[in-house]
């Protein structure tokens, strides 16, 4: 079947935003008096802010009530948009325009479908908003990745089938949850973490749209 459209991920597909994130959960931990360190945010890629909070709360050893949590999180977020609303569209990944621009003249639609609730505020900030046709993020879904909610949500909104798009995808959860969805899916970042995905890549840099299109054959 032929690739009619392309579903990114946001945070490690488009930016990198895991590095405020990281700066924001970060401050959070250290006023609950332990260390969180860069490894353990690795496990907090692609997960939702809810179950972020929970993962964090296990590596300090603290429980607390629910409305509590709600707080923290809703602080956490606030540190967090503060770091957003200082990007530029420097900090778009290498390659990506230029991609985004290349499946605009295929006549590929294309799509964002990340669990991030700032998600049109990120896209809004560095000026890529307008690459996107549709805008399917953590407001808009119920499941998280490994469901493949939010890519079918996204296919539906294109008028696409699921094995007429691929996704691309920095997290395991993700790759999973396009496989779910029976996608095709690339992976950016490291092959040896990545290896469900049918292919993985660095990143978009020097990256043609032709290198992909074949997996629809
Ligand atoms: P927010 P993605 C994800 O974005 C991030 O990778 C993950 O670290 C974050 O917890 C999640 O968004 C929720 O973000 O707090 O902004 O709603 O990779 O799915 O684009
Ligand atoms: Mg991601």
């Amino acid at each position: 079947m032929d690739i009619k459209a392309l579903i990114f991920d946001l945070d490690g597909v488009v930016v990198d935003t895991a590095k405020y994130h990281y700066l924001a959960w970060k401050k959070l931990a250290d006023e609950l008096g332990f260390f969180f360190s860069e490894k353990d945010n690795e496990r907090l890629k692609g997960v939702s802010r809810v179950r972020s909070l929970e993962i964090l709360l296990e590596v300090g050893g603290v429980q607390l009530e629910e409305d509590v949590k709600k707080k923290l999180a809703a602080k956490k977020n606030e540190d967090y948009l503060a770091y957003i609303k200082k990007m530029t569209p420097d900090e778009i990944l290498p390659g990506v325009i230029n991609f985004l621009e290349e499946a605009r003249i295929r006549g590929l639609k294309t799509a964002i479908g990340s669990a991030s609730k700032n998600a049109v505020t990120i896209l809004e900030t560095v000026q890529l908003l307008d690459y996107f046709d549709e805008i399917i993020d953590g407001n808009e879904v119920s499941k998280a990745k490994p469901d493949p909610e939010v890519f079918l949500n996204a296919a539906r909104k294109l008028g696409v089938k699921t094995q007429e798009c691929i996704v691309f995808e920095d997290a395991e959860a993700g790759i999973e949850a396009a496989i779910n969805g029976a996608f095709h899916v690339v992976g950016i970042g490291d092959k040896n973490t990545l290896n469900k995905a049918e292919m993985v890549i660095p990143g978009f840099a020097e990256v043609s749209l032709d290198t992909f299109l074949k997996l629809g054959k």
